[in-house]
């Protein structure tokens, strides 16, 4: 329809800000449009745009379609219609669906105002009980102000202002609805003015104050409101006005508001508000299926933890309490149908959407990854023992005591298995096989491979998995892994043991890399012995300097004579070697210790069901981090970066 003076008034109006003045967006329709005035006439069937009126100026934003947008420049009130006046750019027809969206900044700082106005209202009517006769005007613009009938002593006004930021201070909740004459005399509302007769009025509360009518936008509390202040009385067309202004916001201000805001009122949200939402929300959706967006772009746009749906239906703690059940409800329908409508969409995008794919343009490599360095040692160490003729087994890392400990020549309450830092499961006791433990060393599995075997060799197995102690340090993690080696058979001894050290320290740290065992007691091996390996850096000797090469010669014949390392040291140099040569950093000793090894125990063959006096056997247990951390060029002098999902380290590796 063509706007034309006869008709303009008769088109009636929706006034959304009415209902909710925080209201920044919505949809609706045009209803009429005239293109043919200098500015551009548009009425819409609703608006959130706040025509001039009330001493508030009209918002000012854009109402836009696919098609062209109109910038709103001015918003006047005629009889129940709302005219937005402006500068249209592209076309607009009677009868599109249009997005709205108001200058929130410019809206707010009016409401601000606006309110800040009434408060003075408020003060001024009970300054000093004396009859000011509200005038109801209010201004903002050049001067900001409220009117009076008679003149306000300017003594007054630090009083008055006192007053009024101390309202702003008490943050008291504001209030405005729509009562029928009829209400207000039920309710027994003491209004500031007299009522138009047969006519429904806005009516706007602050706190316990009588409310006065009003048909502006407001803040919810007072709180809101940035600090006011009187800036002269002056009489003006036989009015006496009470000019003001509001503190600029800044850093400060806000923060006091804001803290206002924060332990503020319950902002109440009517379930006509709601409603109307709702509304706006099933509008936006018939024309988004209409554009044939596609169910992945409804479905954020609607559905996702951002969406629309969701942001209103956070607002739900704002309905009142009785009218929360109908609330619920009617929420509850508006998913269904949105569900449903993004089920019947387009299920691709339509072809303008559709992007150009650059055939020449270089492609993206995928970024690849690789094996944690734990698991590459393990798959290392795996490979050396298979090639040798072992075989890796898996046994559970949360098992029985039994296992754990029992089984290898460990009595319950035996104190070596203090040494063991164990954590226990929480979990009914076996009578055979006791607690449940988290496993603290590969050794749990020696009895289970025998078992596994039924007393019949060979065995040799290599046993790679988690180990748990109560440990935390440079050399300590709380889960680290071992790896354990079993060999039995007939006429199993320690030189097997030996040459099978001798030749890992070969394959896993190189050429040249000796192993050194030191007797040890552990209760599940007999003899026990501690396995080094020769460091990779002083080759063995423990120091660093130019006669490595001499002392490390001296050290190897000397062990093939029998005498010890230090003595050896010592007796090729014929002097104190601490006096002048550097000592190795890295080993301090000239070897690395790795772990535990030894024959096994003629009662832990008998636990397994092996015969000890047919069988014989040797086993060792390692730490697979601490043995992988020694290699050469590695320099990891702190085991827990190995977890510490740190991308930068891993990557290296
Ligand atoms: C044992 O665990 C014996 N079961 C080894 C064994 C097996 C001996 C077979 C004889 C026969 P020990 O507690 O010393 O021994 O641990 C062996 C190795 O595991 C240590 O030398 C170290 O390399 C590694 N280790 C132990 N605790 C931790 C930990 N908390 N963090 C990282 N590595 C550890």
């Amino acid at each position: 329809m063509v706007i034309t003076e006869k008709n303009k008034f008769n088109m009636k109006t929706k006034l959304l800000y009415l209902e909710n003045s925080y209201q920044k967006e919505a949809s609706a329709k045009i209803v009429a449009i005239n293109t043919e005035t200098p500015q551009v006439e548009i009425i819409l069937d609703k608006t959130i745009f706040y025509p001039q009126g009330g001493g508030q100026p009209a918002d000012t934003g854009t109402i836009s379609t696919k098609t062209g947008i109109f910038i709103v420049s001015h918003v006047s009130y005629n009889d129940g219609s709302i005219l937005h006046k402006g500068k249209l750019e592209g076309s607009m027809n009677v009868g599109d669906e249009v997005s709205l969206k108001i200058d929130w900044e410019t809206r707010y700082h009016n409401m601000m105002l606006h309110t800040a106005g009434h408060i003075l209202d408020q003060v001024i009517k009970n300054v000093d009980n004396k009859n000011y006769g509200v005038d109801g005007d209010h201004g903002i613009g050049k001067r900001t102000f409220v009117a009076f009938k008679l003149p306000v002593n300017e003594s007054l006004i630090e009083k008055i202002e006192n007053e009024a930021n101390s309202i702003i201070n008490k943050n008291l909740k504001i209030t405005a609805e729509m009562v029928s004459e009829k209400e207000i005399k039920e309710r027994k509302i003491k209004l500031q003015f007299e009522l138009p007769k047969n006519k429904d009025l806005r009516i706007l509360g602050i706190g316990s104050y009588s409310p006065m009518p009003d048909g502006g936008t407001h803040l919810k509390t007072t709180g809101e409101c940035s600090k006011i202040s009187i800036t002269g009385i002056q009489e003006k067309k036989g009015q006496w006005r009470v000019n003001y202004s509001i503190e600029k916001p800044n850093k400060e201000t806000n923060e006091k508001v804001k803290e206002r805001k924060s332990d503020s009122i319950d902002n109440d949200l009517s379930i006509n508000e709601l409603k109307q939402k709702i509304a706006d929300i099933k509008s936006q959706i018939n024309s988004d299926l209409n554009e044939n967006l596609t169910k992945e772009k409804l479905r954020i746009k609607y559905l996702a933890k951002k969406g629309l749906f969701n942001n209103l239906a956070k607002n739900i703690s704002q309905i009142e309490v009785s009218k929360k059940k109908e609330a619920g409800q009617i929420l509850n329908e508006l998913k269904t149908e949105i569900t449903q409508n993004i089920e019947k969409s387009a299920p691709t995008s339509n072809n303008s959407q559709k992007k150009w794919i650059d055939l020449t343009a270089p492609g993206i490599k995928p970024k690849t990854g690789h094996m944690h360095p734990v698991s590459q040692a393990m798959e290392e160490i795996t490979q050396i023992f298979e090639r040798i003729g072992f075989s890796r087994s898996r046994y559970p890392e949360v098992d029985w005591d039994w296992y754990v400990f029992e089984s290898l020549n460990m009595p319950k309450n035996h104190p070596a298995r203090d040494e063991w830092e164990t954590f226990f499961i929480d979990a009914p006791i076996n009578p055979k096989m006791g607690k449940i433990v988290l496993t603290t060393h590969t050794s749990n599995g020696q009895v289970r491979e025998m078992e596994r075997l039924g007393g019949k060799p060979p065995i040799r197995m290599i046993n790679i998995a988690r180990c748990y102690r109560r440990q935390q340090d440079t050399t300590h993690t709380q889960m680290f892994h071992q790896f354990e080696g079993l060999v039995i058979d007939k006429g199993i001894n320690i030189q097997h043991l030996k040459g099978t050290l001798d030749y890992f320290a070969e394959q896993f740290y190189g050429p040249g890399t000796k192993s050194r065992i030191r007797p040890f007691h552990f209760q599940f091996t007999e003899p026990s012995l501690e396995v080094d390996f020769s460091c990779h850096i002083c080759h063995g000797t423990g120091f660093l300097d130019e006669k490595t090469d001499k002392v490390k010669k001296v050290n190897c014949e000397a062990r093939e004579a029998g005498l010890g390392h230090g003595e050896a040291r010592e007796g090729a140099l014929g002097h104190a070697p601490e006096d002048r040569r550097q000592k190795c950093k890295f080993c301090k000793s000239g070897w690395h210790e790795v772990g535990g090894a030894g024959m096994v125990h003629p009662n832990v063959l008998k636990a397994g069901g092996f015969n000890p006096d047919i069988y014989t056997g040797f086993a060792f247990g390692w730490g697979v981090e601490r043995t992988y951390t020694l290699k050469e060029g590695l320099n990891i002098d702190d085991i827990r970066l190995l977890y510490s999902g740190d991308l930068k380290f891993l990557e290296q590796f």
